[in-house]
């Protein structure tokens, strides 16, 4: 293994000779090794890509290389540190973005932030405006980027396309589930046309297609010593769509009392407290450029990934759970019903939360 690490690694144009290749993080979706280098070169981050998630990796990486050096530009236009807020990818010796092995494996490089802070978990209404800051700061540096991306993972938060798979799953009924869930599809097909006017907005251009993170956890987000915001990263799902759905997503996930698992569905609530604060560092970067339908549905855009998410997982479960990884026979029926307590409790505090969005809105205008 090590061998074959060392192989790949020398692929790649890095400066500096290599010191060692050693396992780093945990992540689900790819292998990701981090090459330390003697002296004064940089240390690099080595990634295996999943090509069962992404099927064109070469496109992945160019839309990565896009988004990565017109963040690169604009940061040293405001006098930044492009080197730290901004990702860097190494190319092959012969300029190639990924390497392909004799396995079939696309590996790729990019350049290792040293001496950052990174968190795992949004646990307090200080780091939640943090958060928001920082996807909100993303976003603003990408407003002027107007090249085309990949779509690399086809119709990701595309409710249409959701609704086609969907479809075919209930007939299909590949696990022999569908009888016995009339409760849960239920809870899906009384939405379904508030969840489609939503997306036609998309679809006719009142809501804006800009570029989307699409995984806006809070450890994708660099910060410095000092607690500044200074890099997003993990580019690999990057693409065209709403911004909306990042700000869904990210309350989706920072704003939910419980686990998005959780079998004790009392604890899952949307708090709306953190989701005040993951606003307010959001609108305070963003304010200003969004147009009026965007600050209008940024509330209803949670509760649109929120459906999404209990689509995806009911879905998988129907599917005989092929997507997602299960720790249980029934994971992700419990996933299921945690994810509809919490769309539940946010369309019961959907007036509180778009009164909260019209305030900031207001406040940083
Ligand atoms: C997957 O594994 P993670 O957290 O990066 C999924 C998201 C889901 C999430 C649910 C490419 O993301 O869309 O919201 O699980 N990513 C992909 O936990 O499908
Ligand atoms: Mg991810």
């Amino acid at each position: 293994m090590k061998d074959h690490l060392m192989r790949i690694a020398s692929q790649f144009a890095l400066e500096g000779a290599i010191r060692s290749i050693d396992p780093l993080g945990g992540g689900f979706i790819n292998d990701t090794f981090i090459i330390r280098t003697e002296g004064e070169a940089p240390d690099y981050i080595l990634q295996r890509k999943n090509k069962n998630i992404f099927p064109d990796v070469p496109a992945m990486m160019e839309n990565i290389r896009k988004v990565s050096e017109h963040i690169a530009r604009r940061v040293a236009a405001e006098g930044g540190d492009p080197a730290r807020e901004a990702m860097t990818v190494v190319p092959t010796r012969d300029g190639a973005l990924c390497h392909c092995d004799e396995q079939g494996e696309f590996w790729a490089v990019c350049v290792f932030i040293a001496d950052t802070v990174a968190y795992d978990k949004a646990d307090s209404e200080a780091l939640a405006e943090k958060g928001g800051e920082g996807i909100g700061r993303f976003q603003a540096l990408l407003s002027d980027f107007s090249e085309p991306l990949a779509e690399t993972i086809k119709g990701f938060h595309n409710i249409r396309h959701r609704f086609e798979q969907w479809d075919e799953a209930l007939k299909r009924d590949a696990a022999g589930r569908v009888a016995s869930l009339g409760e849960e599809i239920g809870w899906i097909e009384s939405r379904r046309e508030e969840t489609m006017a939503f997306w036609r907005l998309v679809e006719e251009g009142t809501i804006p297609t800009r570029v989307t993170h699409n995984d806006t956890k809070i450890s994708n987000i660099l910060f410095d010593r000092a607690g500044r915001v200074l890099c997003v990263i993990d580019l690999d799902t990057v693409m065209n769509s709403t911004s909306l759905n990042d700000f869904g997503d990210a309350i989706r996930s920072y704003c939910n009392t419980g686990a998005e698992d959780d079998p004790e569905l009392d604890r899952v609530e949307l708090s709306l407290p953190m989701f005040r604060a993951y606003t307010r560092g959001y609108l305070s970067q963003r304010a200003r450029q969004l147009v009026q339908a965007e600050i209008d549905h940024l509330a209803f855009s949670a509760r649109y990934i929120t459906y999404e998410q209990v689509l995806r997982f009911l879905m998988d479960y129907i599917d005989g759970d092929t997507y997602y990884k299960t720790t249980s026979p029934d994971h992700n029926l419990v996933r299921t019903r945690a994810q509809y307590k919490l769309l539940q409790s946010m369309e019961r505090q959907y007036d509180a939360m778009c009164a909260v969005v019209r305030e900031l809105a207001e406040e940083y205008k």
